[in-house]
């Protein structure tokens, strides 16, 4: 498929944190994968003055999502660790970026970067229709973040060589794909876009 980035598109990049780096706390297998190829759409939405997103995932150390607080996961990304931090070689331009937090308070989680964030309102406001989305983990906030844009309206590409999944079970990512894609989400790669 070929496809033209226009004014009415954004980019969010999802969660490349170090805490889900394959040395980090919640390790994603090849998450530090995704750092190159991401670089190549952050330049390019910057080129063509187009928004850039940057998720992140910013628990609190008592987080509900944690054992031993009621959840699942080991202890990752608290707020201003070493973990929660981008990792060193994400490219964020200076200029029309933004840093969306979530799961920031103790009681509440966000799979998806329009949870109990203004990610949506900041998108509606500057008449984004398009999100282009990557990132980690395929099978967690790449999925929610893209099912949430799709729910809110948006139309969603999925970029399919700037993700990697957890893959508690075996198949996780590869199923998270397939929903995403059913619920109408366009699979890409970087090599589709015309106008590059
Ligand atoms: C994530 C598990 C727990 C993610 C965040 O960013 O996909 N996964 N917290
Ligand atoms: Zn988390």
């Amino acid at each position: 498929m070929k496809l033209k980035i226009t004014d009415k598109d954004a980019l969010i990049v999802v969660d490349v944190q170090n805490d889900f780096m394959p040395w980090g706390a919640l390790p994603v297998p090849e998450g530090d994968k995704v750092v190159e190829p991401l670089n190549k759409y952050i330049k390019l939405f910057e080129k063509l003055s187009n928004p850039v997103f940057f998720t992140r995932d910013w628990h609190p150390e008592n987080h509900i999502s944690f054992k031993g607080y009621g959840g699942i996961w080991p202890p990752h990304c608290v707020q201003d660790t070493e973990g929660a931090k981008f990792h060193k070689d994400l490219y964020i331009p200076l200029d029309n970026k933004f840093i969306i937090s979530k799961g920031d308070s103790r009681d509440f989680d966000a799979y998806s970067g329009f949870q109990g964030t203004i990610l949506d309102s900041l998108l509606k406001e500057r008449g984004i229709k398009r999100v282009f989305v990557g990132g980690l983990a395929t099978d967690y906030c790449v999925k929610n973040t893209v099912l949430g844009a799709i729910n809110l309206g948006y139309e969603a590409i999925l970029l399919l060589d700037a993700i990697k999944g957890v893959d508690v079970r075996p198949g996780d990512s590869e199923k998270a794909i397939d929903l995403m894609l059913s619920k109408g989400a366009i699979g890409i790669t970087f090599q589709e876009i015309e106008n590059k």
